[in-house]
């Protein structure tokens, strides 16, 4: 088969060599006009074996050589190369799908909006405690293509999914899928809520009687998705989660503690993690590991074990007797709640990046006397100021870098206090990845 990947970065680079792998023919089709065969052949030696490299533009003629297009999760299917595939009838899969038709074992699947980095990665330690050979990968950051022909029928694989990644599904089938909550994100791609839900209920679309759908109760959107999900003829199994009430059968956070059907088995002070999203978080995981069958036990052990997930309401240390978190994985306002609400202290949050459209107003309520001084910086730093000036927020600072942003809040900040970078907002603007800014953060945390 003739095959044109759309977007030369992570996933469209990890899907060529799939490709290539396995004895078919590839072309790379990339949206800036600067990208070289070098360049690609630097990365991996083996991308030499491409046939053709489209740097800019493609035209509607070249499209039509191809069989089909697998289009990477940045790129919306409103690009210009995507849609002209589709008025000729090219099949378009994403890089998710073309992963799960080369994939064997099980798989389990996290969407949502916030908590999937956390609860994926204490999944996969989970399922190394109790499986052979676990991988995992997806939005977490490793290409699921880069695994997925690697996988055997004892293998099981743990994917972080996006909303970008299940647009473009429609095969891929997981064995236990969990949509951890869903607010408002990505509404400058998904246009309206009711889309966003659409797309993250995809998850579960090829699900069985045989599979598991974890989802929140105390989430609106979730809820109603698990009671359409049971009309369904032949619908999976449901486990619920909830940090509002303890229920009989499900999963519970609740004052600290974690309750597996009614029964209190973990307290989040035994595991390296804070706050109520990571009781969630928890909650969720414990339930995917049960849907496969490992013990409670085994499940509890490895959540007091697991480490804390970079750039995730992370304690970087004390320096000068003020407290440092790291939380630059919050790029929306619903994450960002999250990471203020995990606060026990008069905290600086510094906060602002790239503009997604999104309203302040609900984070803000969220501060709840805490915040000391907000410290802006990034193409939000005014909508933003102008909200926290509306919720009669005092103190707050726009600085034109991050390092500018960190040097105010030192100043600001007595001992005894806490500097949080929660942004609210991606990081595309100023940094590569939020992973660069919240690195950066923590190397500033440390310099006098
Ligand atoms: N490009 C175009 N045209 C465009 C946009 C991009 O040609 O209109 C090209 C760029 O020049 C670049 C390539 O596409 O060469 C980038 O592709 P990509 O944006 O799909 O990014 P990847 O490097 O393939 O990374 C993707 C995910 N990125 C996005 O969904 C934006 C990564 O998630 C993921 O870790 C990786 O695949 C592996 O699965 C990051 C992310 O920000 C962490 N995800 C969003 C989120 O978590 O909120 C959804």
């Amino acid at each position: 088969m003739n095959n044109l990947v759309i977007g030369a970065g992570r996933s469209g680079i990890s899907s060529a060599k799939l490709l290539l792998r396995n004895d078919q023919e590839v072309s790379i089709y990339d949206g800036r006009d600067d990208i070289t065969r070098k360049e690609l052949e630097e990365k991996d030696s083996k991308l030499s074996d491409i046939d053709d490299l489209y740097a800019g533009k493609i035209s509607r003629e070249e499209i039509k050589k191809y069989d089909r297009v697998v289009i990477s999760p940045g790129i919306p299917l409103t690009n210009e190369t995507a849609r002209m595939a589709l008025e000729e009838n090219i099949p378009i899969i994403g890089e998710i799908e073309l992963g799960y038709l080369y994939a064997k074992g099980k798989i389990v699947g996290i969407t949502g909006t916030n908590g999937k980095t956390t609860t994926t990665s204490l999944t996969g330690s989970i399922m190394e405690k109790a499986y052979p050979k676990v991988f995992v990968a997806g939005n977490i950051g490793d290409p699921f293509t880069d695994i997925a022909d690697k996988t055997d029928e004892d293998t099981v694989t743990v994917l972080e999914i996006s909303s970008f990644q299940l647009e473009t599904i429609d095969r891929f089938h997981v064995d236990s899928a969990a949509i951890l909550n869903l607010t408002p994100d990505h509404l400058d791609r998904h246009h309206t809520m009711g889309e966003y839900g659409s797309i993250k209920e995809k998850i579960a679309e090829n699900s069985t009687d045989r599979d598991y759908v974890i989802l929140n109760a105390d989430n609106g959107y979730t809820k109603d998705f698990g009671e359409r999900l049971k009309r369904r003829a032949a619908h999976p199994e449901i486990i619920l989660f909830s940090s509002e009430k303890i229920p009989e059968k499900g999963y519970s956070y609740m004052d600290g503690d974690i309750y597996a059907d009614g029964e209190k088995i973990l307290s989040i002070s035994d595991t390296h993690l804070v706050g109520k999203c990571n009781g969630e978080n928890i909650c969720s995981a414990l339930a995917l590991a049960r849907s496969l069958g490992v013990d409670t036990e085994l499940c509890v052990s490895a959540a007091k074990a697991f480490p804390p997930v970079p750039h995730r309401i992370e304690f970087v240390g004390e320096f000068g007797g003020v407290r440092y978190y790291n939380d630059s994985k919050a790029t929306n306002t619903d994450a960002a709640i999250q990471g203020i609400r995990a606060m026990d202290k008069k905290t600086v949050l510094i906060a602002g990046g790239y503009d997604k459209g999104s309203s302040y107003d609900e984070w803000m309520e969220n501060f709840d006397g805490k915040v000391k001084a907000l410290v802006l910086i990034g193409q939000t730093a005014e909508k933003i100021k102008e909200c926290a000036v509306k919720h009669g927020v005092e103190n707050i600072f726009l600085c034109d870098s991050l390092e500018k942003a960190m040097e105010e809040s030192k100043k600001i900040a007595k001992k005894g206090e806490n500097i949080l970078l929660s942004p609210a907002c991606a990081s595309w603007g100023m940094f590569k990845n939020y992973e660069e800014r919240g690195d950066l953060f923590k190397k500033l945390s440390a310099i006098d």
